[in-house]
């Protein structure tokens, strides 16, 4: 019998072949069981091929709650005989923390997206990869608002072969990782308990009380705080407080000498602590505007999507 070659040279259909072979007696013989002179068998030729599948998320590291975040996953398929993968499985499950999501496949031409080219929730979709050829499907999904903090959302996807299809390498998982990071918009606001000081009045006249709030915004994440006083010439920072808390907002220090430097605070979305800030006009300071000013900036892995509001200066007028 005569068989598709096993090893083709060409690119060739994927699929059931049948291959019948039938016996014929000779001239004056007499074949008394005619009803098995043909066999049929049936070869299935496989497309042969590397499907592998890839997943890159934006924006990497780092998410927060609510936030936007895109998945890309592309299945490719390197054939060196350039088969096709004929009803290839990608499936992409999304994991606990991604509150929703809707997707888009594309495919240039010889491959396809299969039954649909959009959908949302999880993916489960047979598509066509021809070789070289890959197929994209783009995750937009939103964080859920009770993702866990500081632990990571990873995101699998997998593509698997048909049975038509040898895949010869691995690459069939892929997954993408972001932290879920705390997000808050912390503010603070400086006001300056005088007007103006006079240099020469005695050390008394000359002592100003700066007070200064630091908030989060409502309906962010518990954030915690740093604060830091800058150091403007003129001026001898005595010491200060924190304190006066609102909306569950606390104090890692109650006082300290000199200025706040990366002072700490844990301000819930809505909530306030407030610093009050001793310091004395030296007599030697410069006649005019003298410029005080604080900045709060949110700890290592907490994020701040709005540093706009983040630094506040007070004036005071130094007179003779
Ligand atoms: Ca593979
Ligand atoms: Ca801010």
């Amino acid at each position: 019998m005569a068989f598709w070659p096993p090893s083709h040279t060409h690119a060739a259909p994927s699929g059931p072949m049948v291959n019948t072979a039938t016996v014929v007696p000779l001239a004056g013989y007499v074949d008394t069981s005619p009803g098995n002179d043909s066999a049929s068998d049936t070869v299935t030729i496989r497309g042969a091929g590397n499907l592998a599948i890839a997943k890159t998320v934006t924006p990497t590291g780092v998410v927060v709650r609510g936030g936007t975040v895109t998945y890309t996953v592309t299945a490719t398929n390197t054939s060196p005989l350039g088969d096709t993968a004929i009803g290839a499985n990608v499936v992409d499950t999304l994991p606990a923390g991604i509150a929703s999501a809707t997707w888009t496949c594309a495919a240039a031409s010889g491959s396809s997206c299969g039954a649909t080219t959009s959908g949302s929730g999880n993916i489960n979709q047979a598509v066509n990869v021809a070789n070289g050829v890959p197929v994209v499907f783009t995750i937009t999904g939103t964080v859920s608002p009770t993702a866990t903090l500081n632990a990571a959302i990873a995101n699998t996807a997998t593509v698997a072969a048909p049975a038509t299809f040898n895949d010869t390498g691995g690459a069939n998982t892929a997954t993408a990782s972001n932290t879920v990071r705390p997000s808050g918009n912390l503010s603070v606001t400086n006001t300056v308990s005088k007007p103006s000081v006079a240099r020469s009045g005695n050390a008394i006249g000359r002592q100003v009380l700066y007070t200064v709030v630091v908030a989060n915004g409502a309906g962010g994440d518990p954030m915690t705080a740093l604060l830091t006083e800058s150091t403007p010439a003129g001026l001898t920072f005595n010491s200060w407080t924190c304190g006066t808390p609102s909306g569950g907002g606390t104090c890692a220090a109650a006082s300290g000498s000199g200025r706040p430097v990366n002072a700490s605070s844990t301000v819930p979305g809505g909530g306030s602590v407030t610093y009050r800030i001793t310091a004395t006009v030296n007599t030697n300071a410069a006649l005019g505007a003298l410029n005080n000013t604080v900045t709060v900036a949110p700890a290592a892995n907490f994020i701040d999507p709005v540093l706009s509001n983040n630094t506040a200066t007070a004036t005071v007028t130094v007179t003779a």
